[in-house]
């Protein structure tokens, strides 16, 4: 089955290539934040867990999504979505973890948990129930929306931010800040990408098939890049206590 589809790849295949290159990259990130667990102090070890387990969980369904591209050329919205609202809240709980030593309440967890269910719940019923209509795309688009701007706003000004600023820790915040960052201008990348399905705003400007590059692009940073900068912030901080 897998080499009946590999044998069909066609080298202008990006979307193919990127899904590929997705699922080894995910899972080498996996094992290696799982390893490096051990050059940690204890309190970071569980930070260190949760990047693996982002990691993984996206490895084994870039693995669904690559064959199941490979066998009907369709955008793999299901597995996408299963991907996402599994790993997104695990980035809500890295937050609660960096911010839980200095003060960070259980509420603020459910508070961010909550936010990016919603957030995802709605972007699945507008992109995968779509009539192809811009009302439906964009009424569920904006009530995702919100969910995303809540998000935003408190990493950015909201109690992560200012448990961040009160942490006496300069490493903590920059790390939060950094983390942040991946939040405004990486998680962007989907609400554009979703736009461009039938019927949203932006389908003239891009084909829906290309979106699937621009995702997995931005997959690689977020929970890759999200991830390392974890790793930074619990290596450096291990070092300095020692
Ligand atoms: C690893 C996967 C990540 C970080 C996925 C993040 C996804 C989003 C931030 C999606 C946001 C959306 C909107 C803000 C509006 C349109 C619908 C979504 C779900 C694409």
């Amino acid at each position: 089955m897998l080499l009946d589809i590999v044998t069909k790849m066609a080298p202008d295949d990006y979307v193919g290539f990127t899904f590929f290159i997705g699922y080894m990259a995910m899972a080498a990130a996996s094992v290696f934040f799982f390893f490096e667990r051990g050059s940690v102090d204890a309190k970071w070890k569980l930070s260190l867990l949760v990047s693996a387990l982002i990691t993984g969980i996206a490895a084994v369904h870039y693995g669904y999504m690559r064959d199941y591209w490979g066998a009907t050329g369709d955008s793999p919205t299901f597995f996408r979505y299963v991907d996402w609202i599994l790993t997104v809240p695990l980035m809500c709980i890295e937050f609660y973890l960096l911010t839980k030593l200095a003060g960070a309440k259980k509420s603020l967890l459910w508070k961010l948990i909550l936010a990016s269910t919603w957030m995802l719940v709605c972007g699945y019923i507008g992109e995968a129930f779509t009539d192809g209509s811009t009302g439906h795309s964009v009424q569920w688009g904006v009530l995702s929306t919100i969910g995303y701007l809540y998000i935003a706003y408190t990493v950015w000004f909201g109690e992560v931010a200012q448990l961040a600023e009160n942490s006496n820790s300069d490493v903590i915040k920059k790390g939060v800040r950094a983390l942040a960052w991946f939040v405004l201008v990486g998680w962007a990348i989907y609400p554009i990408g979703y736009m461009c399905m039938e019927g949203g705003w932006l389908s003239s400007v891009m084909a829906p098939e290309n979106v699937d590059v621009w995702y997995n692009l931005a997959d690689a940073i977020n929970k890759i890049g999200f991830g390392l900068v974890v790793y930074g912030i619990a290596i450096s901080e291990s070092k300095s206590n020692k």
